[in-house]
């Protein structure tokens, strides 16, 4: 209890237990023992009634399950990522867990400490210990003989011992996106116009974002804190589809002659890939190193964040200054994988069955995979640093496939993903740096998405 009354100092001062205490401490004054006498009745009375609210509380063996469910359901629902509350301690409970509007708002950014000026940045030499293999994609997949139902998807169509080959970190083809129909048949999506195909080769760091179905405001980056370097050598890629370029339009947003509205560089995605916005929107993310082969850097950045930092200088603290390849941010309050699927259930954004099947087939898959014991951090996910070296790509790559293969949320996917990639190449290191959510916090100002258009529930 005293750790209680430490964290929560603002308790005693604004709520209305305090006013009470004030109260009757003047009814005292004025009545004198009469009053005291009354109050030992008051006491003995109130003093039972807190002891059967905590025994029913605190005594109680609930099981896990049951357990985790009570300690999310505690917890805010900010399923978007919006920063509305956030929990200080690590391992949230019931005893420990305030009511969201007294606990220590860790919303705001921490100091990060860039180096002062990009003018004396030096990108690393080769020399890092990046583990080197070559990867190919597949690029097209034929209609198997006999098979009249088979229908092209963007993603292919992965066998299971396939998928399993494909976390190897060797020379190989693996699907990754992009799997074309049979020559004369309908292109499986994602579809870019020539031109910006040929701006996309020339990048070779870059910054990415995408709104697709209208669900987000554009957010350009803050231009006073974007160096001139960055602003002649950084692409910055915008993704929109049509519906969202003419909502933009709409409101007054218009192309300049470069084909940008500042500094983003509009291109428009036409015949998406998937139905879901949510799972078209993993394209982008998570297949720069596909959509900008050339690319040795990439930031990703959702859309309901502003870039106010420079990218060189979120290069040089994210990936170079301790040798790291995959930079990405913690998520602030779900710590474990298991957490994030009560919440999901919880919500009822998504479709159950879809999240059980997802998770029993990892658990039959990895007898390794625990995920109520394996407390692997769950990333935050709408900021991802990538130096474009064969792990990350591959990483990427495979993070990208379970997105397909399973549930769109792919804070579900990230940890199995990772773990079973290291545990399948022991030798082979990848250099992930999972940071702090509050130094996300300090490069891009966080904003709520467009708020009429949540995703629709249900659309696994
Ligand atoms: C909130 O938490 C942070 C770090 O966890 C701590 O530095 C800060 O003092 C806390 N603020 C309050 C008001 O308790
Ligand atoms: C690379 O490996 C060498 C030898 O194994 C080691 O001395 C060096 O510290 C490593 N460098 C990095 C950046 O990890
Ligand atoms: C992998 O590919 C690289 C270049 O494509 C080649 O130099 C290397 O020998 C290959 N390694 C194996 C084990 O085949
Ligand atoms: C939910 O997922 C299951 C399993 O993937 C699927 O069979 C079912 O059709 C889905 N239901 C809805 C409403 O999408
Ligand atoms: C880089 O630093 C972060 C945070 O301090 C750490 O989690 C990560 O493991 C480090 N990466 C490497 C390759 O040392
Ligand atoms: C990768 C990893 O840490 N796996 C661990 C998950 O938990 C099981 C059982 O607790 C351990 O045996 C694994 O080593």
């Amino acid at each position: 209890m005293a750790s209680l009354r430490q964290t929560l100092p603002e308790y005693r001062d604004t709520s209305t237990p305090g006013s009470i205490i004030r109260s009757s401490n003047d009814l005292k004054f004025r009545r004198g023992r009469k009053f005291g006498r009354v109050s030992k009745l008051v006491w003995v009375f109130l003093v039972a009634l807190l002891f059967v609210i905590y025994s029913s509380m605190f005594h109680v063996d609930l099981p896990l399950y049951d357990k985790l469910e009570s300690r999310i359901s505690l917890s805010t629902t900010d399923i978007f990522g919006l920063g509305g509350n956030v929990q200080s301690g690590k391992k949230p409970s019931r005893k420990q867990r305030a009511p969201f509007f007294f606990s220590n708002r860790s919303d705001s950014p921490c100091e990060v400490a860039f180096v002062e000026s990009v003018d004396d940045l030096v990108e690393p030499k080769e020399t890092m210990n990046f583990t080197q293999f070559s990867l190919g994609y597949v690029d097209r997949e034929e209609k198997p003989n006999g098979h009249d139902t088979f229908e092209p998807r963007f993603g292919g169509h992965q066998t299971l011992d396939e998928r399993e080959k494909s976390f190897s970190a060797r020379n190989q083809t693996l699907h990754c996106g992009f799997v074309n129909a049979p020559e004369g048949s309908p292109s499986t999506g994602f579809d870019l116009d020539e031109k910006d195909k040929e701006y996309m080769n020339t990048c070779l760091i870059v910054v990415s974002s995408c709104i697709f179905g209208s669900s987000d405001f554009l957010r350009r980056p803050t231009r006073q804190k974007i160096g001139e370097y960055s602003k002649s050598n950084v692409c910055f890629v915008m993704f929109l589809d049509e519906e969202t370029m003419s909502m933009l339009s709409s409101e007054g947003q218009v192309l300049d002659d470069r084909g940008n509205i500042g500094l983003w560089r509009i291109v428009i995605v036409r015949n998406l890939p998937y139905t879901d916005m949510r799972r078209t929107g993993k394209v982008p993310k998570f297949l720069s190193h596909r959509l900008f082969p050339s690319a040795r850097y990439s930031i990703w950045l959702d859309s309901k964040m502003r870039l106010r930092t420079d990218p060189m200088l979120i290069l040089e603290y994210f990936l170079w200054r301790n040798g790291s390849e995959y930079a990405i941010s913690n998520h602030y309050d779900r710590h474990c994988v298991w957490e994030e699927v009560l919440q999901n259930k919880r919500l009822n954004k998504y479709n159950h069955s879809a999240i059980d099947e997802q998770f029993l087939f990892y658990q039959s898959d990895a007898s390794w995979f625990d995920p109520v014991t394996n407390l692997t951090d769950v990333p935050e996910g709408s900021f991802i640093v990538r130096a474009h070296t064969p792990m990350s790509n591959l990483f990427s790559c495979l993070w990208f496939n379970e997105v397909d293969r399973f549930t769109s949320r792919d804070q579900l996917s990230f940890a199995y993903t990772y773990l079973k990639l290291r545990r399948m190449n022991p030798g082979e290191p990848f250099f992930l740096n999972m940071f702090k959510d509050c130094e996300r916090r300090a490069l891009a100002k966080l904003f709520r998405h467009r708020a009429t258009e949540l995703p629709s529930p249900t659309v696994l």
